[in-house]
């Protein structure tokens, strides 16, 4: 208990002492919490500063399985970050713990070792704050803060070897752009009104729709994940990697694709007929009513049951991008 206090104390103060000193505002720190994790996991928080500011991050150990020896390393772009200053946290008592000298340029380690002790440490929580100054000529952008544990350097009190998942951070500096989704051929529209990605082809593979029709603004940040086949009603998604959160969701339309295998052909003929004659439904929302609508009214009618017809028999094509339909006799 006492030891733990000192810690806090000790926090406080390195708090009091750097706002003292520095007079620019500190960014806002945010991490995880333990239900998001139920495997021994090392996390490093991430924050938000402008060029020339400090901020802080702090190091958490979460479902710790009972360890003796930790030792961590902290990654950053020297080149735009510098790391001021580490304190002990609540996680092992100060004489335990071993950080490399700062001011420090990366990699930076941290180590928490009672070798001598007779009980595994369980503890969890804060490990270390780490204070890093900003270069005054840093780019917006998001910058990793990169984690992981030192293989060989963490064990327990039978000295067998513990390993922990680790969760790397980041720094997000001024306001970069946005991270969203791209089309790459001109022909696909990002209908950010109704979240509808279309100007597709049918029959599209995951792969092609990922190489060939929409990508990410900005690749090192993000990724996009697609819920199944490539047909109306598939979910796309944009995961930011800095995070793993969603940054934005779409749905696929293909027009004439009213069944979600992403070919408009008979089958499509026969699900639309009863929707026409109002004896079923398509799913509530704008994804099937739009896919249905070959005559751009935003409605699906025997007008367009009449397109469909003249689809399925291979007559008329549909241009994926206005969703009309074209004579292909020719
Ligand atoms: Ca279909
Ligand atoms: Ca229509």
């Amino acid at each position: 208990m006492k030891m733990k206090l000192k810690s806090k104390k000790l926090i406080s103060l390195a708090l009091v002492f750097a706002i003292g000193v520095c007079s620019v505002i500190f960014g806002t720190s945010v991490f995880g919490s333990a239900a998001d994790y139920s495997d021994p996991t090392i996390e490093i928080g991430s924050a938000h500063a402008e060029a020339g500011e400090t901020f802080e991050i702090p190091i958490v150990m979460y479902n710790n399985p009972g360890i003796v020896a930790v030792c961590v390393s902290v990654t950053f772009d020297s080149s735009l970050l510098t790391l001021e200053s580490a304190a002990n946290g609540s996680f092992m008592d100060d004489a335990r713990a071993i950080f490399g000298k700062a001011p420090s340029s990366s990699p930076y380690k941290l180590s928490w070792e009672d070798g001598l002790s007779t009980t595994n440490n369980v503890n969890n929580g804060t490990m270390a704050v780490l204070t890093f100054s900003v270069d005054e000529n840093a780019p917006s952008g998001v910058y990793e803060i990169g984690l992981s544990y030192v293989v060989g350097s963490t064990f327990d009190v039978d000295l067998t070897e513990v390993s922990f998942d680790t969760v790397s951070g980041s720094v997000t500096i001024g306001s970069p752009e946005p991270l969203s989704i791209v089309g790459i051929k001109n022909t696909v529209v990002i209908d950010e009104e109704n979240k509808l990605i279309y100007g597709l082809e049918q029959g599209l593979t995951e792969e092609r729709l990922f190489s060939e029709f929409i990508g990410v603004s900005d690749s090192g940040r993000g990724h996009i994940e697609i819920s199944g086949a490539v047909g109306t009603g598939a979910e796309v998604t944009l995961i930011d990697d800095t995070t793993n959160d969603e940054a934005a969701a779409y749905n696929i339309v293909i027009f004439g694709d009213i069944t979600g295998n992403g070919i408009a052909d008979g089958e499509d003929l026969i699900k639309m007929k009863p929707i026409v004659a109002q004896t079923a439904f398509l799913p509530e929302g704008v994804v099937f009513k739009t896919a249905g609508d070959l005559t751009g009214d935003g409605k699906v009618e025997s007008d367009d049951l009449l397109q469909m017809k003249a689809v399925a028999a291979q007559i008329r094509g549909i241009d994926q991008t206005t969703g009309l339909t074209f004579d292909i006799t020719t």
